[in-house]
């Protein structure tokens, strides 16, 4: 697509870094009068340097920012390093800079203020980001692991991001994309020569080459599962009768005394929420009031509110009280929540004297919140179940975590399964061309190749600004 048809390639400048006091606070501006917009207003702390915009690429320079002269006196309102970037081996693939300013609001605003008074425009959510797709610095895979990157809330998260940044899905796509390609070339082969020349089926595409193709696809679309799971987590319900010990074990869980641990009943009226990350997977723990048959008007609100939650949960850990046995209540809930998977229930108090582990029912995890034990066990079978039917993959596979790219794979299989139903059924070579110019276009948008403004716009626009 022609970039500058729809944006414009004005000079931008943005806050890179959070609103607030800090050490340092970065300012990034990016554009091609970037440098020169920038240099009226960076004095030089040494003479060698004569002007910012005479600068190379990939040196940094020590000076002031100050207001311009004009009539009034000129006011310096902070010093600060300048890191000069030159197109194209910038991050936007333009010129630009990165300004390291003291992490003052005040000074930040200053200088925000005389950026944009010297002729830099606000940059909106992932402008940066966007100017590198469209200097092809990056493809679109690329450009969404950015952002991914940023919001990574584990370990394996950020891993899998990094590798999506590097190209490993672009890698995969174009692999893919060159097979379909010859598969392409077949079918127009065919329809050069007309059908009757190739009657013999000589030059057609195999099914074969077809099935292949799909896997591939088929398989880089299963990773999603655990992209998703790895970005997002899951969400797990503590559940179960006042006094089960729900909030010590949310403690416990959270390695803070966040919840009110209390032998008075019904002591947990809303619920709260927390993250905590268990085998590099995100999990939001949610800590709820409890169900008992008699409770006040607020606990009631709360026992709604913890029925909701329960419904929308991934996992639903179930506490009982060791010492007071199943209740005819917790067998209820257990009998009617007990959905396939969703369920762990949770024997608890398991140090309590003439709670012995030995009256746990065999279905239950045997811990106590208190002194911790069993969680261990606790955490593998929440793990356990999570990944149950996510499917694995080997280090350094790509994995993806976009809905975009998702919806675009599963495109590109139905087109994949159309030729090669009319592969079968013998359709005319121009229908079986049109299956594949689908599956090309499918794969074109995920990098970025064909794309429209619009979805560009729904991309970028989940980035924060800075970025
Ligand atoms: N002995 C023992 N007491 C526990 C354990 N877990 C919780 N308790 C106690 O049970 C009472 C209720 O605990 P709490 O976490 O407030 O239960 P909740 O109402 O389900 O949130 C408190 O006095 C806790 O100290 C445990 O594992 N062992
Ligand atoms: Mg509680």
């Amino acid at each position: 697509m022609d970039k500058d048809q729809f944006y414009p390639l004005d000079s931008i400048a943005a806050l890179a870094t959070p609103w607030g006091e800090s050490a340092l606070a970065v300012i990034r501006v990016s554009g091609g009068d970037s440098l020169e917009l920038l240099d009226p207003l960076f004095q030089p702390a040494s003479a060698a340097v004569a002007s910012l915009k005479a600068m190379a690429g990939h040196t940094l320079h020590r000076g002031t920012i100050s207001t311009a002269g004009g009539e009034g006196a000129s006011e310096v309102i902070d010093d600060v390093l300048v890191a000069v970037y030159r197109g194209p081996k910038s991050f936007t693939g333009e010129d630009g800079a990165e300004i390291f300013c003291h992490g003052s609001p005040l000074i930040i605003r200053r200088l925000l203020g005389l950026l944009t008074e010297g002729g830099f425009r606000f940059a909106g959510p992932g402008e940066f980001t966007l100017r590198a797709f469209l200097n092809r610095k990056l493809d679109l895979t690329q450009a969404e692991a950015v952002n991914e990157v940023v919001r990574a809330k584990s370990d394996r998260a950020r891993a899998i991001a990094l590798n999506r940044l590097s190209g490993a899905i672009e890698g995969k796509i174009d692999q893919i994309k060159q097979a379909v390609l010859r598969l392409s070339a077949a079918v127009e082969l065919g329809l050069d020569y007309g059908e009757d020349e190739i009657e013999d089926g000589a030059s057609l595409p195999s099914d074969e080459e077809a099935a292949l193709c799909q896997e591939e696809l088929e398989r880089l679309l299963a990773t999603y599962r655990i992209g998703r799971l790895y970005q997002e987590g899951i969400s797990v319900v503590l559940a179960g009768r006042t006094n089960s010990g729900k909030s010590t074990l949310f403690n416990r869980m959270l390695r803070e005394d966040r919840a009110i641990v209390s032998e008075v009943h019904g002591t947990t009226r809303d619920y709260l929420e927390a993250v905590v990350t268990i085998d590099d997977v995100p999990i939001k723990l949610y800590d709820t009031a409890g169900f008992r048959e008699r409770a006040d008007r607020i606990e009631e609100e709360g026992i709604r509110r913890t029925d909701g939650i329960v419904a929308a949960a991934d996992l639903v850990l179930y506490l009982v009280d060791a010492e007071t046995g199943l209740t005819s209540q917790d067998e209820e809930f257990l009998s009617r929540r007990g959905e396939a998977g969703r369920l762990i229930p949770v024997w608890n108090k398991i140090d309590a004297p003439g709670a012995g582990q030995d009256r746990c029912p065999p279905d239950f995890v045997a811990v106590s919140a208190r002194n911790g034990r069993g969680l261990e066990t606790l955490s593998h079978l929440i793990v356990e179940r999570v990944f149950n039917g996510a499917g694995t993959v080997d280090a350094g596979e790509p994995i993806i975590d976009s809905l975009r790219q998702k919806h675009l794979l599963e495109r590109a299989v139905r087109g994949m399964e159309d030729f090669r139903t009319g592969l079968r059924d013998a359709q005319p070579l121009d229908v079986l061309a049109v299956d594949l110019k689908e599956v090309l276009d499918a794969l074109g948008e995920i990098t970025g190749e064909v794309t429209s403004q619009d979805i560009l716009n729904q991309i970028f626009a989940q980035f924060c600004v800075g970025k």
